[in-house]
């Protein structure tokens, strides 16, 4: 499988220059990197919220489904019930994630659902030209905040983690391959993977340079992924604010417990009737 096979002919309506770009380049990379490794095209669905992000499902040629603004998670929860032998992709704006569907998100991470979440975390509603988010920093000015935002950022590692879910990475679009990688890992996890991923938009929020200044990988730093309080300290290297020492990127935390469909598998499977006996009794 080439990444060109990925490719829908359609026309691309992203801005030009726009960061979307390395995550679609980094997805297509690692799904032809899975396959090579013996994964199927038809097990990949790919499921989108609604925004400048989700028009990647336009663009490639897999399996996908638009949802609603925000509802994403709960779409992708069902397919992957359904058939747990797909491997379920959500793609979804920080407006998405962190202000129209947080609900979904924080449940999905708690119930340990396994389907892999990137959020194109561009820090404002981008599709509708530029409105503060959860993520977007204090004193941000767009187009509802025309005097600058009061509210403080909130981090969504931090939330994820104390969320429970039991895979939490951030990337950043600009480092396409690292990137790659950890989708890459987020698909092969079984359970709730977590990628947020910093998306500069470069028509609203420019803040390329900052991040290109601040960013560097936590691989090769001895980071221990499987360690909980590390994996806290690191997400709280960069509280989103407006500004950092410095903002660790990669794998921040890993750790196995069973996924939601590992548990809902086993109630469903058939049950002699002496199993259901003494289970009442
Ligand atoms: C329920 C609902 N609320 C609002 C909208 C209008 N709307 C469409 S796209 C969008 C912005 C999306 O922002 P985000 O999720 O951050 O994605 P981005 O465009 O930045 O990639 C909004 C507010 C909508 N379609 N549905
Ligand atoms: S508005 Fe921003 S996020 Fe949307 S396509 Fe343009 S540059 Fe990309």
């Amino acid at each position: 499988m080439k990444i060109q096979d990925l490719a829908l002919n359609t026309k691309n309506t992203w801005c030009h220059g726009c960061t979307n770009f390395g995550i679609e380049a980094a997805f297509k990379m690692a799904v032809a990197e899975l396959m090579e490794e013996g994964e199927k095209l038809e097990n990949f669905v790919v499921v989108t919220g609604i925004g400048c992000n989700a028009k990647i499902a336009d663009y490639l040629k897999l399996n996908t489904l638009y949802t609603l603004h925000g509802r994403p998670v709960p779409a992708a929860t069902g397919i992957k019930l359904a058939n747990p032998n797909l491997k379920v992709i959500v793609f979804e704006g920080d407006g998405d994630a962190y202000d129209e569907g947080i609900e979904h998100l924080i449940h999905a991470a708690k119930k340990n659902t396994n389907i892999t979440v990137i959020v194109h975390n561009n820090r404002l509603f981008a599709l509708t030209t530029g409105q503060f988010t959860a993520t977007s920093p204090k004193g941000f000015i767009g187009r509802s905040t025309p005097q600058g935002s009061t509210e403080e950022p909130f981090n969504p590692l931090a939330l994820m983690l104390a969320g429970k879910a039991s895979f939490v990475a951030r990337g950043y679009a600009l480092k396409t391959n690292h990137l790659k990688d950890l989708i890459k890992k987020g698909i092969k996890n079984e359970g709730f993977s977590f990628i947020d991923v910093l998306q500069p938009c470069i028509s609203y929020f420019n803040n390329i340079e900052f991040y290109n200044q601040k960013v560097y990988e936590l691989e090769g730093m001895n980071h221990d992924y499987k360690n909980f309080d590390k994996a806290w300290e690191k997400a709280r290297e960069w509280d989103y604010g407006k500004d950092a020492e410095k903002i660790p990127i990669g794998l921040f935390y890993s750790s196995f417990r069973p996924s939601y469909e590992s548990f809902v598998e086993e109630r469903e499977k058939p049950k002699s009737i002496s199993t259901i006996l003494s289970a009442r009794i």
